[in-house]
């Protein structure tokens, strides 16, 4: 297994340095101005104050940082800049819906996600879309994505979701649901997982000709069984014939918004919004 190494990205570093140097240059500005009201009698200053409030994790504009990562065999790096426009805004990484042959028959289903419940509708011949399947009530759905999990040449939907174990205690599940002798049923799924999982994707990030699994799930802090509120990891993972194998995570952040760009790219780069977490 890797475990969570301690870097920064580029972007977080290059962020925070430039507060760095902004507190610099203000506070030489402001010495400055003290001594030219002394000695001139009122001359103001016109250094570069900062437009923001220093955030490490926002922008300028006060818009949470991108961050872009770039996978090869069992590695991921931090993509330098310029960092690659999410497709989506912040808030809206989740899955709503799409389309995808799950039946083999060259017909595309309809995958759409029910608040907490993800449903599938067939083509009818009359031209409209009736459902033929919806996950089990006891799913609370997180997230999903649809494509070739598990490299076998059939699609299938990567849903991940909340369901209580036999004490009421929810845990957080990644199954695969697709389509077998006439019915739609768990193809792979099981046990819980130790880190819950908040958002998931798939795409070939090594550009091995298999679809991986990115997923933004629960950080483990070192010296804290919890973690700071809400810290994530990002973590890539690939098929290995009966479940999956952990390639990549990263370090701890509030990392949001998981998506990933493979139109025209050899190696589809993973995008989040956030920075990571400062463990000084
Ligand atoms: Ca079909
Ligand atoms: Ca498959
Ligand atoms: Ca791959």
């Amino acid at each position: 297994m890797i475990r969570p190494r301690g870097r920064r990205s580029l972007a977080s570093q290059t962020l925070i340095d430039g507060g760095r140097s902004r507190q610099r240059q203000v506070f030489c500005c402001r010495l400055l101005l003290l001594l030219m009201i002394g000695l001139l009698g009122g001359t103001s200053c016109s250094a570069n104050a900062p437009s923001h409030n220093g955030d490490k994790a926002g922008t300028a504009s006060g818009a949470p940082a991108i961050l872009a990562f770039t996978c090869a065999a069992w590695n991921c790096r931090d993509v330098p800049p310029p960092i690659p426009s999410p497709p989506r805004g912040p808030g809206d990484s989740s899955f709503d819906q799409g389309t995808i042959d799950l039946t083999g028959d060259g017909i595309p289903e309809l995958v759409r996600r029910e608040g907490a419940a993800l449903i599938v509708l067939h083509l009818h011949a009359d031209g409209e879309y009736r459902e033929v399947w919806r996950t089990p009530e006891a799913w609370q759905v997180v997230d999903a994505a649809l494509g070739d999990p598990n490299d076998n040449g059939r699609f299938e939907i990567m849903v991940a979701f909340w369901r209580d174990d036999p004490d009421g205690t929810p845990r957080s599940h990644p199954f695969i649901v697709g389509y077998r002798e006439g019915s739609y049923r768990e193809v792979w799924g099981g046990s819980p997982v130790a880190e819950p999982i908040y958002e998931l994707a798939l795409a070939d990030v090594d550009g091995d000709g298999a679809e991986d699994l990115i997923v933004l799930d629960a950080a483990r802090v070192t010296g804290s069984e919890d973690g700071p509120e809400g810290a994530r990891t990002i973590s890539v993972w690939r098929w290995h014939g009966w479940g999956f194998t952990l390639m990549w995570r990263s370090a701890p952040g509030h990392y949001r918004d998981l998506v990933v760009l493979s139109e025209g790219e050899p190696n589809a780069i993973i995008l989040v919004s956030g920075a990571p977490l400062n463990l000084q």
